[in-house]
């Protein structure tokens, strides 16, 4: 087998914690009465704690200074982590921890490639540190997603050239910075939201790395 990497995003590929994003947001939200609703918290998927702070306030016609950013920032990220520290094990999205244990069994490097600052904390509580070669998260990118950034520091700290890795992903923004990144895409969810991946799953249930060559050849 040629010898690839698989490099995976974490927010809506290895687990949900969408929701618990929206929670927090809603609670900040609440806080500046602006309306928030689930459809709105679509746009922050995969984007920016900061970013999504603007989004909310173009939502509710709103400004503020850097500073109160930031305050507001660290405010809705203690919410965010009182339900982090809630996390259970048993939240792994289906087939996603036996998929990266056959990965690592099968010699695969791993690599995660997340927006999220809080990406180690998550895969602590979920127990998965341990099957990842590298973290690329939030504390090391400065360029979000579409910029590959993230997958090309990924495929660096595996030492593979970009063209052998394989990003799993289940945002646009994602998809595109893996393909800038010269990487193959496979697309997590639906083949009519992610149209340029190169392959699509609706998660790891059932699959093996082997299935997952197999598409992309
Ligand atoms: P944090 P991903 C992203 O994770 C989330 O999808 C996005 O909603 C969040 O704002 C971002 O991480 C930053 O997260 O506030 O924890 O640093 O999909 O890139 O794994
Ligand atoms: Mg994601």
């Amino acid at each position: 087998m040629k010898q690839v990497g698989f490099l995976f995003d974490l927010d809506g590929v290895i687990v949900d914690t969408a929701k618990y994003h929206y929670l927090a947001w809603k609670d900040l939200a609440e806080t500046l009465s602006i309306p928030f609703t689930l459809k709105d918290n679509e746009r922050l998927k995969g984007v920016s704690r900061a970013r999504s702070l603007e989004i909310i306030l173009e939502l509710g016609n709103r400004t503020m200074s850097e500073a109160e950013k930031a305050a507001y920032c660290t405010k809705k990220n203690d919410v965010y982590l009182s339900y982090i520290d809630n996390l259970r094990a048993d939240e792994v999205l289906p087939g996603a921890g036996e998929f990266l244990a056959a990965a690592k069994a099968a010699g695969i490097p791993i690599a995660l490639g997340s927006a999220s600052k809080n990406a180690p904390r998550i895969l602590d509580k979920l127990g998965l540190t341990a099957l990842f070669d590298a973290i690329i998260d939030g504390t090391v990118v400065s360029r979000a997603k579409p910029d590959p950034e993230v997958f090309l520091k990924g495929a660096e700290a595996v030492k593979l050239p970009a063209e052998c890795c394989i990003v799993f992903e289940d945002s646009v923004a994602g998809i595109e910075a893996a393909h800038r990144g010269g990487m193959k895409a496979v697309g997590v969810g639906r083949k009519e939201d992610l149209p340029e991946a190169d392959a699509w799953i609706t998660g790891f249930d059932g699959l093996t790395p082997a299935d997952i060559l197999d598409m992309l050849k």
